[in-house]
């Protein structure tokens, strides 16, 4: 078979890569190792930038989202039971938006298969040949049968636990990393939020999050231990725990419920440099991780497609490789800003095994600052509502 572009990795930075491109007439195979239903069972992110909303229109995917979406003009803050506002729309003009990854995706796919775009699913052994020549090659296996894809380029959209990223040499390639001491513990269910906007919670027994989906379904998660398994809490701990760490007039208000998904995810901060080798080029959590207290991993992804849509576009329709020998850096600059946003608000509201007396007064002088002061507040809804692509 020969394709465009071959893209390994059929999660919202691949597919979103591939329908902006078909869009263009560029030709592209999708390579998942998963089934589409696996896929959309992973229940991930749900805050949006307005940049990404621009890149699902620009790919004629936001029909959906346009309706089904929340638009968040601000968060709250909180600790112990004082709690402030931080008003994006006020502070920088824009806003985020509730849409879970789940639905995007499903979007995504719903839109690939309608133009019959080309998606293996169930690929074993997927392998990158040769991306460092002129004409690369993409091997693999469905049900024991070998097939090979020859492209002019590969995009490695195969997250964190991918082959991509491992493709490019050790003598090229350097990694950054940072791993958390503690997991978020999530739970979703099928209860109203208990508050219009999002309330990030920091307290004396850890970190808490009430996000949601829509108004009759809840996401919501608390600092657990890495030690932890699902398993170890029921329902019960769960919401006793969380309504310890949140304001007290938002834990009396909280309904409780049966949670329909219960997962723990560790925390890390990471990146790989450079993000192209050649004609292999890496996009989101293939190429970086933040800790979700921000909110960017998905909205990172999202602005590497940004990046690599453009510059592939401008190579097709022009010949000019500009794009393509600045993908890496321009993709980079960016990056850097939110990881360390994620990397600060992590260790601004999470509570560390080996804080002192002082480490604590620090972080509660940080937030007691960020409640009195515009221009910090700036800073952080500049860049929680994304910084410009
Ligand atoms: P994904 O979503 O991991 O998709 C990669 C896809 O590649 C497939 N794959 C392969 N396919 C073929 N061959 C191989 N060898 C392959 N290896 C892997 C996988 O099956 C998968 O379908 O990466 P992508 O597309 O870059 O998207 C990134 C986002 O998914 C990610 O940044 C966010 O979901 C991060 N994230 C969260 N972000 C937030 O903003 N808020 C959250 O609450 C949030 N929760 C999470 C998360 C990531 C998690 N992970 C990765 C463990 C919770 C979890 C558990
Ligand atoms: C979510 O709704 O899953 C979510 C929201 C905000 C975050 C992380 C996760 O910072």
């Amino acid at each position: 078979m020969r394709t465009q572009v071959a893209i390994v990795g059929g999660g919202p930075s691949g597919l979103l890569l591939s329908q902006l491109l078909h869009r263009k007439g560029i030709d592209t195979v999708v390579l998942e190792r998963k089934t589409r239903d696996y896929v959309l069972g992973r229940i991930r992110a749900g805050i949006l930038e307005v940049g990404f909303v621009e890149l699902m229109r620009e790919a004629g995917v936001a029909e959906r989202m346009d309706q089904e979406c929340f638009v968040h003009d601000g968060t709250v803050i909180s600790y112990g039971d004082e709690q402030f506002g931080i008003n994006f729309k006020e502070l920088t003009g824009s806003h985020v938006v509730v849409y879970g990854q789940t639905e995007l995706t499903r979007d995504l796919y719903d839109a690939r298969e309608a133009v019959d775009g080309k998606i293996v699913f169930n690929t074993e052994n997927v392998t990158i040949n040769d991306a460092d020549t002129d004409s690369p090659n993409v091997t693999y296996s469905v049900d024991g049968t070998e097939h090979r894809i020859d492209c002019d380029y590969v995009a490695g959209c195969d997250g964190f636990h991918g082959v991509s990223r491992q493709t490019i040499p050790l003598t090229v390639r350097k990694e950054y990393e940072k791993v958390y001491p503690f997991g978020w513990l999530g739970v979703l269910s099928e209860t109203p939020p208990v508050h219009e906007e999002l309330i990030y919670a920091s307290s004396g027994r850890g970190f808490a999050l009430c996000s949601m989906r829509n108004e009759n379904l809840s996401r919501y998660y608390i600092q657990c231990s890495l030690s932890d398994s699902p398993e170890d809490w029921t329902d019960e701990a769960f919401w006793t725990e969380l309504k310890r760490r949140i304001p007290a007039d938002a834990a009396e208000r909280l309904v409780t419920g049966r949670s329909i998904e219960k997962s723990i995810a560790p925390l890390r901060s990471f990146v790989t440099e450079p993000m192209r080798w050649g004609r292999l080029f890496l996009c989101g959590d293939a190429a970086h991780i933040v800790p979700p207290t921000g909110a960017k991993g998905l909205n990172t992804a999202a602005s590497d497609i940004h990046y690599l849509h453009h510059a592939l576009v401008q190579f097709y329709e022009t010949g000019d490789t500009d794009g393509i020998d600045l993908y890496s850096e321009r993709a980079l600059a960016r990056i850097w800003k939110a990881e360390r946003f994620s990397w600060w608000m992590t260790n601004l509201l999470h509570r560390f095994p080996d804080q002192s007396e002082f480490d604590l007064r620090m972080q509660r002088a940080e937030i007691e600052f960020l409640r009195v002061n515009r221009e910090a507040q700036s800073v952080l809804a500049q860049n929680y509502v994304g910084l410009p692509y």
